[in-house]
């Protein structure tokens, strides 16, 4: 069936082609009649765009205004213990922003101004993944845009509809007259519901994101999840030993996400935060009604949850979720360059293994990857650094490439010493205690 085409009129005082500089106020009606329920407008030169300017103009060189939209995710849907109900609401409203923004290029190419729309999520530039596969941090722009705050949950929360939307940014090449505001306060309240929430324990109370937790299991169902599934399948010598290893459901599920988009194992930060002024009196009303009708159901939840073995996530479930099934999983990302490792390992450090570890490692790569870096693992907090930096405990020297195959699991450390491609100097046992920190 051929899609129609929304009959959009333009508000009269938007400007047009050549006209240097558009209403913020017509701009902003057109967006909204367009099917967003918010937007703000944001210049390329505003800080909020530092992180990003070099992917966006090497995306549209003519970015001039970036356009935040933000979307309505409906509130029971996504707080539904049922998480098949939730994920229908995660794709239909992550489809909407990209309809959206769609539009709103279709309005401004008729109108003879260029305009891109970035998707909202997928498809992502994923011949670079691990590596960042996004052309927009739509979360930093929404912020510069007076949409909302990031919370402790790391998600934004739009001041009024909380953190029950999805985002998107639309690069446009032209001004307009009025810029919004950032808000200057946060509707995160810390109440720390969503630390109490993730069946992985990813957010931390401090505010501290375990990254590679929610990665390795939200998202079981994707990247590098389904990798693992596409190994653990050709490494089977028969249906049976592989029917032993994966089960039934487990690969329906598989399929399932292959043909009706991937499902999303959580997102229960986002369910049971009561933030934003629309939602929060009910939260204040009657915060035991919360707890019984929102989080509890949530936690209760008998459901697989995805951990690396020997992770913080698998005894956070142990510990504070017994009645939850743990399957271990390998870890979703492997490393294809020292840079990347060096990245990844922020992202993969599990504090709880490092709490009593105090060691400087001064690595030193050589061949096709030189480089020289400090790795710092100090009472359960991890820094990386350019160079040598302090007195190393341990010092390795290797050869890039071998090391990446030690990482990645393709050699064994025995071989990397035998080989002479890998030197220690120091307490060897520290590169043991090394790798407990990133379990993979
Ligand atoms: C990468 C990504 C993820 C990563 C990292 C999440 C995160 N905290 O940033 C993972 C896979 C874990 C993830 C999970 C989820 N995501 Co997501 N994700 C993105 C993406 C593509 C970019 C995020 C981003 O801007 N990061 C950079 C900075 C701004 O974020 P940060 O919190 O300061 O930094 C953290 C990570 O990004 C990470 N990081 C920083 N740089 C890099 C580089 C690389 C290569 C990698 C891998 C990671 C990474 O390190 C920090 C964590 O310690 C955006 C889409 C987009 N194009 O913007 C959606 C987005 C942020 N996700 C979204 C959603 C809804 C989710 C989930 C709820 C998924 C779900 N439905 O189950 C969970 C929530 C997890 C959480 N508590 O944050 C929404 C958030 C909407 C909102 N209200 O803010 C977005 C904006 C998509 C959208 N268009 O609406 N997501
Ligand atoms: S659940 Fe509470 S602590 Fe978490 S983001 Fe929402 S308001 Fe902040």
């Amino acid at each position: 069936m051929a899609r129609s085409e929304p009959a959009i009129t333009a508000p009269p005082s938007l400007g047009a082609a050549g006209q240097e500089t558009l209403s913020a106020s017509a701009l902003r009606d057109l967006v909204m009649e367009m099917g967003a329920d918010d937007c703000g407008f944001v210049d390329i030169d505003d800080p909020c765009v530092d992180v990003d300017r070099e992917y966006i103009l090497r995306c549209f060189p003519n970015t001039k205004t970036l356009i935040s939209l933000v979307c309505r995710m409906h509130v029971e849907p996504v707080r539904s213990p049922n998480r098949t109900v939730a994920n229908l609401e995660f794709h239909q409203a992550g489809h909407e922003v990209d309809e959206v923004a769609r539009k709103v290029v279709r309005y401004f190419e008729d109108s003879g101004i260029k305009a891109i729309n970035t998707p909202m999520a997928f498809p992502m530039e994923m011949e670079h993944f691990p590596d960042r596969g996004w052309i927009v941090s739509h979360k930093l722009i929404a912020e510069g845009a007076g949409m909302g705050k990031r919370g402790l949950h790391r998600s934004l929360i739009h001041h009024r509809f909380g953190s029950f939307v999805l985002l998107g940014t639309v690069l446009l090449d032209a001004r307009v007259d009025t810029l919004s505001k950032a808000l200057d306060f946060n509707p995160c309240f810390e109440c720390k519901l969503c630390v109490a929430a993730c069946p992985v324990g990813a957010i931390k109370p401090d505010g501290y994101f375990d990254f590679a937790s929610c990665y390795n299991h939200n998202y079981q169902q994707f990247m590098g999840g389904f990798v693992n599934w596409i190994d653990s399948v050709t490494e089977s010598r028969s249906v049976k030993a592989s029917r032993q290893k994966t089960s039934f459901s487990d690969h329906v599920v598989r399929w399932q996400s292959l043909a009706h988009g991937p499902s999303y194992n959580a997102a229960y930060c986002l369910s049971v935060c009561p933030a934003g002024s629309n939602i929060v009196d009910t939260y204040l009303a009657d915060k035991k009604a919360h707890l019984d009708q929102i989080v509890r159901p949530l936690q209760q939840n008998t459901e697989q949850v995805y951990v690396v073995k020997d992770s913080d996530a698998e005894a956070h479930v142990k510990k504070r979720f017994p009645h939850k099934q743990v399957r271990l999983v390998k870890s979703g990302f492997i490393s294809t360059s020292i840079r990347g490792f060096l990245f990844g390992i922020t992202l993969a450090f599990q504090g709880g293994k490092a709490k009593s570890m105090r060691a400087i490692y001064h690595f030193t790569f050589t061949g096709k990857e030189p480089k020289q870096a400090t790795i710092k693992i100090w009472e359960g907090k991890l820094s990386v650094n350019e160079g040598h930096v302090g007195k190393a405990n341990l010092k390795v020297t290797t050869d890039a490439n071998a090391w990446l195959g030690f990482v990645n699991k393709d050699i064994s450390l025995i071989r990397l010493l035998m080989t002479r491609k890998l030197r220690l100097q120091g307490n060897p046992r520290l590169l043991a205690e090394f790798g407990k920190c990133f379990p993979s």
